[in-house]
């Protein structure tokens, strides 16, 4: 069965994670993407943290599953010829360079639609356009802490931290994808191409949305009564770290379960949701708490969330997070296992639904890598090797008409 994006041809100029994950998406749901990378060092990720000598690293692998390799040096004569020919026969352009570094190549905006205008030319940057930070170079923490997560993540006592959740780079490519989709399915409308852009420190702060929201609501009330700082501790006139606070209106926090001395994961994360208070009651045992006015609301419970988040760690002592789980679920609670890599890369649910996939490598063996998270009907995703670097160079030169003398005379010449 043919993929939902084949016959779109994607010239992927982008390094690192937050243009890699985008243009991997892409190759998954059928799209031809054509990564371009610099004769004899590729991508900077394809040398990181290597665990195999000689072998494409994880970082690069986990990321640029589904491609093709083309080896070109843009900044010759031959590499911009090339490159102008693969622009005329493509749909998208997807880059990640640092600002102006497309443009002091040659192929501005106004270049590239002049080659073709239904080109699609799709760029992450730090900041957006216009933006005082502009000319900033940036990577994965720095954007989170420029989009406001860092600064609300964390807790109160500590400092702004860090999420190992990567907002700035696949979360920002992860909207470059959504752009470019929106921008193809107009280009059927109009026959014309356009500019996508994205910033990291915007996508950042579109999935810290509910953070601006407090913000608001602190500047009107001085105080956030779902945070932990709330009805004890102090208000400043910022949003304050909440650890490990619910943060949409559901109290919750990550309470120790059997094992806890020792493991570091041995935790679950428990929400009070407000409609389940009667199941969370017969669950833990405490029927007299269903209908006490001291505990029966969200309102009544706020002033003593800790120590009902203390009475359920009491009585999960004695019990695995596994088990723990086993006994909440019959009772519709909102909760999971605090999981570890090591038992995500072992969950037989997640191999089975294709998130966790093994892929063989030519060089580097088996690995394990994240699938499509998306799930359709009608659409089934392989992931496939990365491309060892220049895999498909003779290939896609050949694809664009260059005779096998041309294509020796550009390897004598180092332009590929
Ligand atoms: N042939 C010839 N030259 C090439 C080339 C090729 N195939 N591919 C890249 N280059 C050149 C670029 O033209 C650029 O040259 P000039 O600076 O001389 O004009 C040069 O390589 C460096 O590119 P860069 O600025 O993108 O690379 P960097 O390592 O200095 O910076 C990064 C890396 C990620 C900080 C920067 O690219 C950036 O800020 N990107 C935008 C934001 C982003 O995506 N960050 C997330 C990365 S994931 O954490």
């Amino acid at each position: 069965m043919s993929k939902p994006l084949e016959g779109i041809k994607i010239i992927d100029f982008t390094h690192v994670q937050a243009g890699p994950a985008c243009t991997q998406l892409l190759a998954w749901f059928g799209a031809d993407v054509i990564k371009v990378e610099r004769p004899g060092a590729g991508d900077v990720t394809r040398n990181q943290l290597r665990h195999v000598k000689d072998a494409d690293a994880l970082y690069f692998t986990m990321l640029n599953s589904n491609k093709r390799s083309l080896t070109l040096d843009t900044k010759t004569a031959q590499g911009k010829e090339v490159l102008t020919k693969l622009i005329q026969d493509s749909d998208v352009m997807v880059e990640n360079f640092g600002p102006g570094a497309l443009d002091r190549m040659g192929f501005t905006w106004e270049h590239i639609q002049s080659l073709n205008p239904g080109m699609i030319l799709a760029s992450v940057k730090g900041f957006s356009e216009g933006h005082a930070y502009e000319d900033l170079k940036v990577y994965e923490n720095v954007a989170q802490c420029a989009g406001g997560a860092a600064s609300t993540t964390g807790f109160w006592d500590g400092p702004p931290t860090v999420s190992a959740a990567a907002l700035g780079d696949s979360n920002t490519g992860m909207h470059l994808a959504i752009g470019i989709l929106t921008a193809l399915h107009q280009k059927i409308k109009t026959g014309k191409g356009q500019k996508v852009a994205v910033s990291m420190q915007d996508s950042v702060l579109n999935l810290c949305r509910v953070k601006l929201r407090d913000q608001q609501r602190l500047d009107a009330l001085g105080y956030l009564e779902e945070y932990p700082q709330y009805p004890h501790g102090e208000f400043s006139d910022v949003v304050p770290r909440g650890g490990n606070a619910g943060g949409g209106g559901q109290p919750g926090w990550v309470l120790k379960c059997k094992g806890w001395e020792t493991d570091p994961n041995a935790y679950i994360y428990f929400t009070v949701q407000g409609h389940a208070w009667a199941p969370i009651c017969k669950a833990l045992n405490k029927p007299e708490w269903i209908d006490d006015p001291a505990y029966n609301t969200a309102e009544a419970r706020q002033d003593k969330i800790f120590d009902i988040f203390a009475f359920i760690e009491n009585w999960l002592a004695d019990k695995t997070k596994f088990e723990a789980i086993d006994i909440l679920r019959k009772f519709d609670i909102p909760c999971a296992p605090v999981l570890s890599m090591k038992e995500i890369a072992n969950d037989p649910s997640l191999r089975a639904s294709g998130t966790v996939v093994e892929v063989d490598h030519p060089k580097l063996g088996k690995y394990l890598t994240v699938g499509s998270p998306i799930k359709f009907s009608d659409v089934t995703v392989e992931v496939t090797a990365s491309p060892l670097l220049g895999q498909h160079t003779n290939e896609v030169l050949a694809q664009l008409g260059y005779s096998q003398e041309e294509i020796s005379a550009m390897h004598d010449a180092k332009a590929v």
